[in-house]
């Protein structure tokens, strides 16, 4: 007992609690951590959030649609600072998904990377080799239009694996990335939410995979169209997928603002949009295997700095590479090729018989 208060204190989670949340991960790919932030933390942190939009519109972008793509006019006026895409109109694109890479700008997410009950739980999930590998903000902004028929149980919703599948067989728990969402503003019916397909760790390491012959990497081989699943037209995506499909055997996640979910970010996943006058706004984190390339480069042509870039790139700022506790986190330390089969499915290509030639 006293145990237990001493650990709620800190702000840590009681051993038995972790354990739970990690026996959660095995079982079905994702666990829910309840109270991770406090009423302050979210107060600070929508602060920021609704500041960054407003100071750095530019940086903000609407996933999905370019107005090309839409086949709306404007696309000849004035576009954006970058001289590259104009941001499409409200209403349009992935369900009005707002989102930016907030970490070279502000400080007032930093929490989210250390904070003391999720990232032991990570370094229990991902292991010792675990690195910051991109951080989000993001909006799910108001829908005023009706929902769609619900088929199947599913909404507006735009099912996926993360990183076209990508796949870690080997790995205790098949984790190549952890995607982990800290909800900043009350999901349940009435609103946005996460949801997620659970998938126990038995079940993926029978999934059938196959190493793509340009990456090396391994991934779950299933044809593009098992692998996302929408019910509402994103122009995102030119292919044939139907709509209507939906996962009904998906998970919505309602809870409370300031909590956390931890994910196998290899589960299938979607936000599900409702008709809401309110907004989902999530910090939103992916956590991989070293080492984590932030080296500065450019995007199609514009800064990388201007833009969001799905998190998974971007300029890591100095007060946390040189952090006086976390700076391992973003350490550059290579993987040994061993690692890399394990944590990533990487396998380097074998050397040609006889050697390398001189
Ligand atoms: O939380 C959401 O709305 C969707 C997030 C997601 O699917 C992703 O970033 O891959």
């Amino acid at each position: 007992m006293e145990d237990q208060q001493a650990a709620a204190a800190a702000g840590m989670a009681h051993p038995e609690d972790e354990d739970r949340l990690v026996q959660d991960v095995a079982e079905q790919g994702y666990c829910v951590v309840p109270g991770a932030l406090g009423a302050d933390e979210l107060a600070t942190m929508r602060e920021a959030f609704d500041a960054d939009r407003r100071a750095h519109p530019r940086c903000w972008e609407l996933r999905g649609s370019s107005r090309d793509e839409l086949g709306l006019p404007g696309t000849e006026g004035p576009v954006d600072a970058m001289g590259e895409w104009e941001v499409a109109a409200q209403g349009v694109g992935e369900s009005g998904r707002w989102q930016s890479e907030p970490l070279p700008r502000t400080d007032a997410f930093d929490y989210c990377i250390w904070h003391p009950r999720v990232l032991p739980l990570l370094e229990r999930l991902l292991g010792p080799t675990l690195r910051l590998n991109g951080m989000s903000a993001m909006s799910r902004d108001p829908v005023s239009e009706p929902v769609p028929p619900e088929r199947n149980g599913a909404h507006w919703q735009l099912f996926h694996r993360e990183e076209g599948a990508s796949f870690a067989p080997d790995h205790p728990f098949c984790m190549r990335t952890s995607m982990v969402l800290f909800y900043l503003d009350d999901c349940d019916e009435g609103s946005h939410c996460f949801s997620i397909v659970p998938e126990s760790l038995a079940t993926k390491k029978a999934l059938p995979h196959r190493t793509d012959p340009t990456s090396g990497r391994t991934v779950i081989d299933q044809p593009f169209t098992e692998r996302m699943w929408r019910n509402r037209p994103v122009s995102m995506l030119g292919d044939e997928i139907a709509d209507g499909v939906g996962r009904p055997d998906a998970v919505d996640i309602l809870a409370p603002a300031g909590t956390a979910i931890v994910t196998n970010a290899c589960n299938i996943h979607a936000g599900t949009v409702r008709q809401s006058e309110r907004p989902r706004r999530s910090i939103i984190l992916w956590w991989t295997h070293g080492p984590v390339d932030y080296t500065p480069r450019e995007q199609k042509g514009r800064p990388y700095s201007q833009r969001h870039n799905n998190g998974h790139d971007m300029a890591l700022p100095a007060r946390l590479l040189r952090h006086p506790r976390w700076a391992y986190l973003f350490s550059s330390k290579p993987l040994s090729e061993e690692e890399e089969w394990l944590c990533l499915g990487i396998r380097k290509p074998q050397q040609p018989l006889g050697g390398p030639r001189l």
